[in-house]
Formats: structure tokens, C-alpha cells, sequence
């Protein structure tokens, strides 16, 4: 685990700050940009400059779920955009799908192009905990993960879902209910900083009741000298920075400032916040 992103002096504030808002300007029959990378937290703000449209969240020119189907919480939106609703705004919730396609839905306009796609991808900076999904089996079965990480489930085959809740019963609390099909390979969650540590049940809807299951364990960061994030900076710590020493290109832990080298510099960090 790596420490949080933003500093925790500052928790809250600083993180919420990273939240970006992302503007798409309707032109004609058009959404321009037509595909925009976004953030969990990030606000989607869609400007409207003639005519009568709406931004629908779905594909094919169908409102996502909207036989009513198994997965609650679809589709994330359905705005008005016309000369009286100018402006339509939808944040990104905590958990969504890594590809979020919309449409117009007046007239014949989705069928005339009026499409759009908002890719989700984890926060800037955001440590990324990955699960694959194979056969009814979450891989790994019980991750770990702390507040600020983004997990991201990857599908691989078949039709499943990431759904939170009751895991004994297999009943949902809504908080992420998402599929993981061939449509939606991809489910995206932005661990709030303020979450609570713990156990995080989750289960696919469509095959709970045969164990396709897991957990996310919900741990503290540790802090960044803290190498093997026991707890204590010790001399198990100062085993692995000697190990180290020199130069250290890519993800190398010890070199606490990430200047590419270990020296002194990354030791007096580690003998300044010595635990035992
Ligand atoms: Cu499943």
C-alpha cells in the first residue's frame, strides 16, 4: 500500500480539490469533444447551444437497462439539454463502469451520430488495486486495498456483475451495483479517503448463490518508510533500503523522494521516523 495520494493533514480538502469538471459543448448534432477521459468525483458538464437535445446514458440508442433488467442503479443519467435546461451536470459517482457511452434521445439525433462515450479511468496518482474476473472466480479472492486506492475489476468472460451488500444472502445494498459483461469490461471504484477500514463483501448478482465472491480488505496506508508495511519502521525496513542502495529506476519503495537513486537522503528519512 502507498500512502495516500494527498496529504493527510489536509485529507478531505486536498482530495476533493483533485475533482475535475470537464466541459462538452453540443454543436449541432453533435457532442464535441465526442469521447472525454474522466475521473470518479469529476463533474461531467454538458453546454447546450441551440435546439432541443438530452444526454441519455446507454448505447444503440437505448437507455441503459431500461427493460427494467436485474442491475439497479441504470442509467447513471437522463438530462434535458435545450434553451431552458442550458447546462446538464452529472458527477461521476464513486463506482462506474470504465466506459460510460450516451446519446440524444430527441428525434432521430442518435441516429444521426448524436453519440457520446465518457472513459473512466482511476483519479491521477491514485494507487490501482486490479481483480480479474475468470469463470466465477474473483482474482485475487481477497484483496487489499486503502482509501484513495481505485480497485478496478477487469472482465474476462461470460455475463457477471460487481454488486456490494449482503454476501451471506446475496442481497444488495446499491452502493455499487455494476455489470461486467462484453458491454461493460470494466468496473471502476474510487475509494473515498474518508471509507472505513474493514471488510468489503461483494458479489456478482448472477452467481452469487454458487460463491462467485469476494472481498476487498479496506486497510490504513502505511507510511511511505514503512517499506514492508508492518506497522513499524524498523530494521526489516532498513534491510531492504541498504538492499537498495544506488541507483533505482520505476517503482522502486525505498527511494522515498523518488529522485532515482537511494543515498543518505532516503536513509534519514527512514532513521527520522524510526519506530523501534
Ligand atoms: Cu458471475
Amino acid at each position: 500500500m502507498k500512502p495516500l495520494a494527498c496529504s493527510l493533514v489536509l485529507a478531505g480538502l486536498a482530495c476533493a480539490a483533485n475533482a475535475e469538471t470537464i466541459t462538452i459543448t453540443q454543436v449541432g448534432l453533435s457532442y464535441s469533444p465526442a469521447s472525454v477521459t474522466v475521473s470518479p468525483g469529476d463533474v461531467v458538464r454538458w453546454v447546450h447551444t441551440g435546439g432541443f437535445h438530452d444526454v441519455v446514458h446507454g448505447r444503440g440508442c437505448f437507455e441503459e437497462s431500461s427493460d427494467g433488467g436485474i442491475l439497479a442503479g441504470h442509467p447513471f443519467f437522463d438530462l434535458p439539454l435545450t434553451g431552458s435546461n442550458p447546462i446538464a451536470e452529472w458527477t461521476v459517482p464513486d463506482a462506474a463502469n470504465g466506459r460510460i457511452p450516451y446519446f440524444c434521445s430527441v428525434g432521430q439525433h442518435c441516429e444521426a451520430g448524436m453519440v457520446g462515450e465518457l472513459r473512466v479511468v482511476p483519479r491521477a496518482g491514485s494507487n490501482v488495486v486490479v481483480i480479474e474476473q475468470q469463470g466465477l472466480d474473483f482474482i485475487p479472492l481477497n484483496a487489499v486495498a486503502s482509501p484513495g486506492d481505485t480497485v478496478v475489476w477487469n472482465w474476462n468472460n461470460g455475463g457477471h456483475s460487481v454488486h456490494t451488500g449482503d454476501v451471506g444472502n446475496c442481497i444488495n445494498d446499491d452502493y455499487i451495483a455494476l455489470p461486467l459483461d462484453q458491454d461493460d469490461d470494466q468496473v471502476i471504484w474510487q475509494i473515498p479517503d474518508d471509507y472505513p477500514t474493514g471488510t468489503q463483501e461483494y458479489f456478482c448478482i448472477y452467481h452469487c448463490f454458487l460463491q462467485h465472491v469476494g472481498t476487498v480488505e479496506i486497510v490504513n496506508p502505511c507510511a511511505a518508510t514503512d517499506i514492508n508495511c508492518d506497522g513499524q519502521v524498523n530494521g526489516a525496513d532498513l534491510a531492504v533500503l541498504l538492499a537498495a542502495w544506488g541507483f533505482c529506476s520505476g517503482d522502486c519503495p525505498p527511494d522515498f523522494n523518488e529522485d532515482g537513486v537511494v543515498n543518505g537522503v532516503d536513509l534519514a528519512q527512514l532513521l527520522g521516523s524510526w519506530t523501534s
